[in-house]
C-alpha cells in the first residue's frame, strides 16, 4: 500500500496506525496548497485526490481511499488482533466510532483550516479558538481518569486525537488548562509508533 502523506498534517495519523500494526508502506510525500503535487514526480496531486487532500491510502488491490477516518478503520480491521479498533457490534467499537466522528468534525475541521490560514481573518480565528477551548475540555473531562480514550488500550482514536490536539504546538495554544491531556500528549508521544513515523516523515 502507499500513503500520501505531508509532514505536520492529518496525514500522520493513518501512518501512527501503519507503524502500530508494522505494516509494509511506501510513503509518497506531497505538497499541498494551491496547486498540491506529489512532491518525487511533479504529479498533479488533484488527479490522486481531486479535493488536493492528504492523507490518500493507495491499497493493494488499486482501491483509492480518502477519508482519514476511513483509512483507520480499514486499517485496524486488517489485524483485529492487534486491538486498534474493538470488534464491531460491541459498545467499545461504537465509542470509537462516537470519538473518530467527534474529532474529524469537531476538533480538526475547527483547527483546520480556520487556524491555519489567516486569509480568513481574526474574528474567524478568535471564533475557532473559542469552539476549540469547550471542546478539548470535553476531551479533558474524558482523559481525567483514562490512558487512553477507550480506556487502557491505545486506539486508531488515539493516533487521530494526538495528530489533531498537536497542533496546539504550532499555534501556541497553552494546555495548562488541560493537564490530563497535556499528560496524553506525551504518553501517546513515547510511543515508538510515533516515533518511527516522525523519523521516516523526515527521511528524504
Ligand atoms: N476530510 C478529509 C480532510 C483532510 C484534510 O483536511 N487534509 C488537510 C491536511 S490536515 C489538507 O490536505 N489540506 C490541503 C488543503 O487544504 O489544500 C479527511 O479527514 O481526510
Amino acid at each position: 500500500m502507499k500513503l500520501y502523506f505531508t509532514p505536520g498534517t492529518c496525514s500522520f495519523a493513518p501512518h501512527i496506525a501503519i507503524r502500530e500494526l508494522g505494516l509494509d508502506a511506501e510513503l509518497r510525500r506531497v505538497r499541498i496548497g494551491a496547486d498540491p503535487v506529489v512532491v518525487a514526480d511533479g504529479r498533479d496531486f488533484r488527479q490522486i485526490n481531486p479535493l488536493g487532500y492528504v492523507p490518500v491510502l493507495e491499497l493493494d488491490d488499486g482501491r483509492v481511499l480518502t477519508e482519514g477516518v476511513a483509512m483507520l478503520l480499514h486499517l485496524a480491521d486488517l489485524k483485529p488482533e492487534a486491538g486498534l479498533a474493538p470488534a464491531v457490534g460491541t459498545p467499545e467499537r461504537d465509542e470509537l466510532h462516537r470519538w473518530l466522528n467527534f474529532i474529524s468534525s469537531e476538533l480538526h475541521k475547527t483547527f483546520s483550516p480556520w487556524l491555519f490560514h489567516p486569509e480568513y481573518g481574526q474574528q474567524a480565528a478568535d471564533v475557532a479558538r473559542e469552539r476549540l477551548a469547550k471542546r478539548l475540555a470535553v476531551v479533558e473531562r474524558h482523559l481525567a481518569d483514562r490512558d487512553y480514550l477507550l480506556g487502557e488500550r491505545f486506539s486508531v482514536a488515539d493516533a487521530y486525537l494526538f495528530t489533531i490536539v498537536d497542533w496546539t504546538r504550532p499555534l501556541k495554544i497553552a494546555l495548562d488548562p488541560y493537564p490530563a491531556l497535556a499528560a496524553y500528549l506525551e504518553r501517546v508521544r513515547a510511543r515508538d509508533s510515533v516515533a518511527e513515523a516522525l523519523r521516516r516523515e523526515k527521511a528524504p
